[in-house]
């Protein structure tokens, strides 16, 4: 027997009220009815397109797309995180630094540098696991009674602004005891004729003394340790710590030897007067100096004026003498200025500058602070995008003669690539005060030829000997302590959405980006 065949029109009925209720529920019914008259191939067919569409919507929603790829990079990062502390855990376990192709670990000052500066990353990352372990480690195996001289500028940076500002995201108190123990461990140093600090104290004996081969002190280091120090006396109660960093900077305010702003990079420890004067530079050995300048004006709330005064005319000094263009691209890039003579060098270093001028333009400074920046940061992006890895030299030359193809030129010895954060934190910043979202591309880009060059299977992360060579990076094998506290740390920041994640409003970066909060204006 033959189906019945299928009705191809529908009869219309109309209620005898002929109401609005009534038609729309004839509507309805009659869509029912035309529904349940369709073939089973034709209502998957209707089914199946009706979802294609919903799935297109979905995936070509702006918002959608940007919350997605945003969780994306934000499980990249913790994955590369993962993966650099299984190398550490496997086989640098409570040493300074792995040693990832040797499978083995090199040590600094035997404190376990890399665990203590990943410990506020992991804590930001949301890797409860590790930290919790890590914690352990420090509540149990982590001493500072030990006869070893350390830095006083890394010790500072890495180890006590670790502790102070895993302190601060957690509220545990174990953190806090271990800073001020090493805090005070470290305040031999200042004992100087000049009362600037030597380099090296020994945290176990009390000690401290300048480097064998001179007694001078970096510039950098001896002004880079006030954002802890400041923070230690706040926290414990105790003025020691700040009087005698704020010492340091009163001196050099007051000191001759600067030209326009800039300082050169030594300072002795016996008289307390710049040496090696007429080098300026914003990169090794001076850089920091610039940025903490702005930083304790802003972590005291913005009250401390020569502070204030020497940043602004700093940076007035790096416009007049260091700032030039590149050809063919005309990119702005920071130089260096020996003797009167200008070189076209710029330290990988320097690429923190955008993220301070920024951070400055953020809290009032002026807006071609803001401008500066934005060129200063596609300079440092190019120092990595026109390498064949993509990925930055420690040094780049900038060619300024005319004809010139390339903009930046790199010499041998210049192309290792040591895992640095600075460009990475600068891109944080911009990314934070502007909302572009180039500079997140830009870091993603950044972030991925880490993981193609750097990566090593069996866990870390290396540094390599040369950006221009894709085939044959040429391992270092070392992975520093700052990749962990740093470069991954303002990865996630810029990655992520939350300008609550660390406001910049609340908190202050130290110099090794660990978190330090910015003071209440009632103290
Ligand atoms: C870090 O220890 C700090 O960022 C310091 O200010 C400069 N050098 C490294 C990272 O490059």
């Amino acid at each position: 027997m033959l189906p019945p065949s299928r009705r191809d029109f529908v009869s219309l009925t109309l209620s005898e009220s002929g109401s609005y209720t009534d038609s729309k529920q004839w509507h309805r019914q009659s869509c029912w009815r035309k529904w349940k008259q369709l073939s089973r191939l034709q209502r998957s067919l209707i089914l199946f397109t009706l979802m294609l569409l919903l799935v297109c919507g979905i995936a070509t929603s702006p918002t959608l797309i940007g919350h997605w790829r945003g969780e994306i990079r934000l499980e990249a990062v913790r994955e590369a995180f993962r993966h650099a502390w299984k190398g550490y855990k496997n086989f640098a376990w409570g040493h300074d630094e792995l040693k990832p192709i040797s499978k083995s670990h090199g040590e600094w000052f035997g404190l376990g540098l890399t665990l203590i500066d990943a410990l506020d990353t992991m804590w930001i990352l949301g890797l409860k696991e590790e930290f919790a372990e890590a914690r352990e480690w420090v509540a149990r195996a982590l001493s500072f009674d030990k006869n070893v001289d350390v830095n006083l500028f890394e010790s500072t940076i890495r180890i006590l602004g670790g502790l102070l500002s895993t302190y601060h995201l957690t509220g545990d108190s174990l953190f806090l005891e271990k800073a001020k123990d090493i805090g005070s461990r470290l305040m031999p140093a200042f004992n100087t004729a000049s009362k600037i600090p030597y380099s090296d104290v020994n945290i176990g004996k009390g000690t401290a003394h300048p480097p064998q081969w001179t007694s001078d002190s970096t510039v950098a280091e001896v002004t880079s340790i006030q954002l802890e120090f400041r923070e230690l006396s706040r926290l414990t109660g105790d003025p020691k710590y700040k009087l005698a960093v704020m010492e340091v900077m009163k001196q050099v305010h007051k000191l001759d030897g600067k030209q326009d702003g800039l300082v050169p990079m030594f300072i002795n420890t016996n008289n307390g007067l710049f040496t090696h004067q007429g080098i300026y530079t914003l990169g090794a050995r001076a850089d920091s100096y610039y940025e903490y300048l702005l930083k304790q004006w802003i972590q005291g709330g913005k009250t401390e004026n020569e502070l204030l005064d020497d940043y602004l005319l700093a940076v007035e000094g790096v416009k007049k003498n260091l700032l030039k263009k590149s050809t063919p691209s005309g990119l702005t890039f920071v130089g260096e200025l020996s003797h009167g003579y200008f070189s076209p060098k710029m330290d990988h270093l320097v690429c923190f500058l955008p993220g301070t001028l920024a951070l400055g333009a953020h809290f009032g400074l002026p807006a071609d602070h803001m401008e500066l920046a934005k060129q200063l940061m596609e300079t440092c992006y190019q120092m990595y995008a026109q390498m064949e890895t993509g990925l930055s030299p420690e040094i780049a030359h900038f060619n300024m003669h005319e004809g010139s193809t390339q903009d930046v030129e790199v010499k041998i010895a210049d192309r290792h690539n040591l895992l640095r954060p600075e460009t990475v934190e600068s891109l944080f910043y911009m990314y934070r005060f502007t909302k572009d979202k180039k500079y997140q591309q830009w870091g993603w880009e950044i972030l991925q030829n880490f993981n193609k060059y750097t990566r090593v299977p069996t866990g870390g992360y290396t540094s390599i000997n040369n950006v221009r060579d894709p085939a044959n990076p040429n391992p270092r094998d070392k992975m520093e302590s700052f990749f962990l506290g740093e470069t991954l740390k303002y990865f996630y920041l810029l990655f992520s959405n939350d300008p609550n994640l660390i406001s910049l409003d609340k908190y202050i970066f130290n110099t090794e980006a660990h978190p330090l909060p910015i003071w209440p204006q009632s103290e």
